[in-house]
C-alpha cells in the first residue's frame, strides 16, 4: 500500500507548515487589495481564498499517480492552495507582475489556462511557489500552488467542480454540452467584461470613495468590508 510510512499524527505534523503558509499567504495576498483601496486605486484583487487539501485528497491523487511518501511534497504542488478572485482579465496580468516583484516567494512554476484553456472548459492561470515558514522547529520551505482567475472563470469552475464530485468526471452528454456552452459565454462574459473594464473601474472608484465619505464617523468600513474578502 503506498500511503503506508505516513500515520494519523504524522500527517499532522507534516501538514502544520502548509496550514501557517495559507494562513500567511492569505493575509498577505489579502493585503494587496487593501493597500489599493486606501490609496482608492483600483485593486486589481477582488478577493481571496485558500485551503490545505484535505488528508483524504491528498491520499486519493498519491494513489492515483503513484507518489510515494517520501516524494509527496514535491510531488503535490497543491497540498497549500491560495486562490486569487479577479474582475477583469487584464488583472491576472497585473497580480502576476506583484506576484514576480515579491521576495518573500520565489515562482518555479506557471501555467496558463487562460491563453490556453483546458479541453473541459477550465480556465485560470496556475502558478507554483516556493514559500518559506519560520516554525519553532527552524525555516522549512513549502510549494503552494495560486490560482488566479476572473469572477466568471471561478464562477463556471465552482459549478463544474461540483458536477465533478457528483458525476466523478463521467458527465452525461446534456450536462457535457451544457458545460461546453457555459464555458463558451463566461469567455465571452469576460471579453465584454474587458471592452468596459474603464467605464467600470471608474464607476466603482466614485462609488468607494462615495461610501467611505458616508461611513465616516460609523467606524471603519475598510475593515469591516475585508472581513468579507
Ligand atoms: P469546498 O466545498 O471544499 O469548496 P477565512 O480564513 O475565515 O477568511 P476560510 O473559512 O478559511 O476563510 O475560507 P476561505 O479561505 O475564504 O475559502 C476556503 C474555500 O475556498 C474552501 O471551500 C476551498 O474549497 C476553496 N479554495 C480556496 N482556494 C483554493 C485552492 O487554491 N484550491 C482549491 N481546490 N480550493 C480552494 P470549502 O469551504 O472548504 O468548501
Ligand atoms: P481540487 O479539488 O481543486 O483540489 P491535474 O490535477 O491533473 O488537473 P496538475 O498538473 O496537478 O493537474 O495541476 P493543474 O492542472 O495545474 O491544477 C490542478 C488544479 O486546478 C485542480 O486541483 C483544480 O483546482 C484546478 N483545475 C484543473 N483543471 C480543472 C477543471 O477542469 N475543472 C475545475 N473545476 N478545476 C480544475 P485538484 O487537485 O484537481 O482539485
Amino acid at each position: 500500500m503506498i500511503n503506508k510510512g505516513i500515520k494519523g499524527m504524522e500527517w499532522e505534523v507534516f501538514l502544520d507548515p502548509y496550514i501557517q503558509a495559507v494562513g500567511e499567504l492569505k493575509i498577505k495576498l489579502r493585503g494587496i487589495r487593501k493597500q489599493f483601496r486606501k490609496q482608492n486605486r483600483h485593486s486589481p484583487v477582488e478577493f481571496v481564498t485558500g485551503r490545505v487539501k484535505s488528508v483524504e485528497s491528498i491520499k486519493e491523487k498519491m494513489s492515483l499517480r503513484g507518489i510515494k511518501p517520501e516524494n509527496v511534497a514535491q510531488d503535490l504542488q497543491d497540498i497549500a492552495g491560495l486562490r486569487i478572485m479577479v474582475q477583469f482579465v487584464d488583472d491576472v496580468d497585473e497580480v502576476l507582475a506583484l506576484l514576480r516583484q515579491r521576495q518573500d516567494m520565489k515562482i518555479i512554476q506557471e501555467r496558463d489556462y487562460i491563453n490556453h484553456m483546458k479541453s473541459s472548459g477550465y480556465r485560470s492561470y496556475h502558478v507554483i511557489i516556493e514559500y518559506p515558514v519560520d516554525t519553532i522547529n527552524g525555516r522549512k520551505t513549502v510549494l503552494a500552488e495560486i490560482q488566479i482567475r476572473t469572477l466568471a472563470m471561478n464562477f463556471w469552475a465552482t459549478i463544474e467542480h461540483s458536477l465533478n464530485y457528483k458525476y466523478q468526471g463521467e458527465f452525461p452528454q446534456e450536462i457535457k454540452q451544457r458545460l461546453e456552452t457555459t464555458a463558451k459565454i463566461a469567455l465571452e462574459l469576460d471579453e465584454e467584461m474587458r471592452k468596459i473594464r474603464e467605464d467600470i473601474r471608474e464607476a466603482q472608484l466614485l462609488f468607494d470613495a462615495e461610501n467611505r465619505k458616508l461611513s465616516d464617523g460609523v467606524g471603519n468600513s475598510d475593515d469591516t468590508d475585508e472581513y468579507y474578502r
